[in-house]
């Protein structure tokens, strides 16, 4: 494989099983709260594969007006549940950025669902860090260089891994090619879930 490029931390099953039960568990709680909505891409209104919730004081959306940051959730219009104190301690361990994160957004894949492309820059603060977490079936994660149409490479993501995206990986293209079914019991043949924790405005 070789190296990972500057500021991009891959640390494979990081939280070991029970760590990912207790954290599957919370999840299933804010989603009970905040219910998985299927964002709609910007313009074309093309619905996302991936459906997707968030914790926090602020959480991501898409919709045909456009991506952004909003306090409350776009169909309930309550605000998003608060952030796993499991995934706030991981934040202060990892981070290495001293004030605390405002978004979690929770991206669900079913069997089959992808993510094209992209790059993370709807944040105000792009000197913190991105903290994903992995949890159930295995995923094929793309990333490439800051320009679109480099060279990419990819990284299969296991449930309990734990990636850091900072520094000189912060504005990477990057997204998610397949999920492979039944490649973990955590979540029982649904597929995977990833969690990614934000900071979105400047302290
Ligand atoms: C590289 N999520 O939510 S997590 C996203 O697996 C997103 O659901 C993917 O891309 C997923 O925006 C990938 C790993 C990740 C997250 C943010 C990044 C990689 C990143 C930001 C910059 C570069
Ligand atoms: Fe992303």
């Amino acid at each position: 494989p070789g190296a990972l490029p500057p500021g991009l931390v891959h640390l494979p099953a990081r939280l070991d099983a029970a760590a990912q039960r207790a954290l599957l568990a919370e999840v299933r709680r804010a989603a009970a709260e905040a219910p998985l909505f299927r964002p709609a891409m910007p313009g074309s209104g093309r619905p996302f594969s991936v459906r997707m919730t968030n914790c926090g004081p602020l959480g991501w959306v898409s919709d045909p007006a456009g991506y952004r940051y909003q306090p409350l959730h776009p169909e309930t219009g309550r605000p998003w549940p608060p952030i796993p104190a499991a995934l706030l301690d991981l934040w202060r361990e990892l981070a290495g950025y001293p004030h605390p994160p405002e978004a979690c957004l929770v991206n669900f894949y079913a069997p089959g669902a992808r993510l094209g492309l992209h790059q993370d820059r709807d944040e105000a603060d792009l000197a913190a860090p991105v903290l994903s977490v992995s949890l159930g079936d295995e995923a094929l994660f793309r990333f490439g260089g800051t320009a679109r149409g480099g060279p990419t490479r990819s990284l299969r993501l296991g449930s309990g891994d734990v990636v850091v995206l900072g520094g000189e990986s912060r504005l990477a293209f990057h997204g998610v090619d397949r999920i492979y079914p039944g490649t973990s019991t955590l979540l029982k043949g649904e597929g995977r879930i990833n969690l990614t924790l934000r900071r979105v405005t400047r302290p």
